[in-house]
């Protein structure tokens, strides 16, 4: 019999993701989407027909009992969330309730319906913030930097504890950035890469850029979205880390993106604006995902180099049609 879903986040980048991955693998999909005015379908067009919308926010517990009951899961990934760390320090309350507080109340839906269905956290890199530990591992200590990193912390505690006190199959993936051409515009990978289509393109001029210093271990995420799942198949639910080992700076992903529309001194082209600086930095992100090697057999398949030209390559693309 077919597997069911149920994906929170679905019209976010890695919700679409893994609804592709899971639809190959024969599931039966619910992508959970909160209700808006007018609907942003972008990265799921392609899903219409081929899984079931329903409605659900975070925020209201009653919307994620009904989600359950309509959708009677085998398995929940929980991916919504206010995923942008810069926006955190804006809506530092909006960002603990969905991001936060949205876990307890989907793991205390399941108790509700069904203890017996497996649940997915996305944890996230953003709880090492600034790291004690390089590579970071399912042992290092946490220190989050943003309120965005403080609410994933209450994310992931929550449902370790939950995992503990009501032997539900409850697990976090804790995965360090991963990008794709489905990537919100807002974040700096999709930023540049979009900047310099346009730039290519004769369409912009400039790039204009906060701390272009940081440093990230940056992975594809349809690789990502793999190790969800394969988190979920184990007999016994455990956290893992996920991340390629690798660390580069925005410069490098400058260096690298600008170089595919053939231009060196890419310097000239991006500027730097402290709107775009945070209050509080996290300098660099390394992970180290042997434990996910060693007991789901995952590891990253795609290189930086390759994520940077898939990124302007469609980006281009994409500009390209629209005109
Ligand atoms: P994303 O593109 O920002 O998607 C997040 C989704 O959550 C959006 O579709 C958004 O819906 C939805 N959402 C926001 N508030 C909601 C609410 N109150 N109720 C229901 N849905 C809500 O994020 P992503 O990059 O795919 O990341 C997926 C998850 O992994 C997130 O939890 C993120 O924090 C976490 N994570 C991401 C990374 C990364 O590098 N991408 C790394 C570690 C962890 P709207 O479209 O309506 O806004
Ligand atoms: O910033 C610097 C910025 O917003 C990366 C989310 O998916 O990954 C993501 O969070 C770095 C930071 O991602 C700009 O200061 C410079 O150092 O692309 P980002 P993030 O903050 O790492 C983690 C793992 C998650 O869990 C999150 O959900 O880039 N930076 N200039 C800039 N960042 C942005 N956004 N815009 C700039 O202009």
């Amino acid at each position: 019999m077919n597997k069911r879903a149920l994906i929170t986040g679905i019209n976010g980048m890695d919700g679409s993701h893994l609804a592709d991955f899971l639809l190959s693998k024969g599931y039966i999909i619910y992508g959970m989407e909160r209700r808006s005015s007018s609907k942003n379908r972008t990265n799921t067009e392609h899903l219409e027909g081929k899984i079931n919308f329903i409605n659900g926010d975070l925020t209201d517990q009653n919307s994620l009992y009904r989600c359950l009951k309509e959708s009677e899961p085998d398995e929940i990934y929980n991916l919504a969330a206010q995923s942008f760390v810069g926006e955190s320090w804006n809506t530092p309350e909006q960002t603990s309730d969905v991001t936060g507080l949205g876990v307890l109340r989907l793991l205390e839906a399941i108790r509700e319906h069904d203890e017996s269905v497996k649940f997915y956290q996305a944890s996230s890199s953003e709880m090492f913030g600034r790291m004690v530990e390089n590579p970071a591992n399912e042992n290092t200590p946490f220190y989050p930097r943003s309120p965005y990193g403080v609410s994933k912390l209450y994310g992931h505690w929550i449902t370790k504890n939950y995992r503990e006190s009501y032997d539900i199959f409850a697990c976090s993936g804790i995965l360090f950035n991963h990008e794709s051409e489905r990537r919100g515009i807002e974040f700096v990978t999709r930023k540049i890469s979009d900047g310099v289509a346009r730039i290519g393109l004769g369409l912009s001029d400039k790039i204009i850029l906060g701390n272009l210093e940081a440093k990230r271990d940056w992975g594809y995420a349809p690789d990502y979205v793999e190790a969800m799942w394969k988190m979920l198949q184990l007999d016994s639910p455990e956290d893992f880390v996920i991340a390629t080992g690798e660390t580069h700076s925005i410069r490098d992903f400058l260096s690298l993106a600008f170089g595919y529309i053939g231009i060196d001194n890419w310097e000239k082209y991006v500027g730097q604006d402290p709107r775009f600086m945070r209050p509080a930095e996290v300098d660099v992100l390394r992970g180290n995902c042997e434990k996910a090697n060693k007991i789901l057999g995952w590891k990253p398949k795609t290189k930086f180099e390759d994520l940077v030209k898939i990124m302007v390559t469609n980006d281009i693309a994409k500009l390209k049609n629209r005109k």
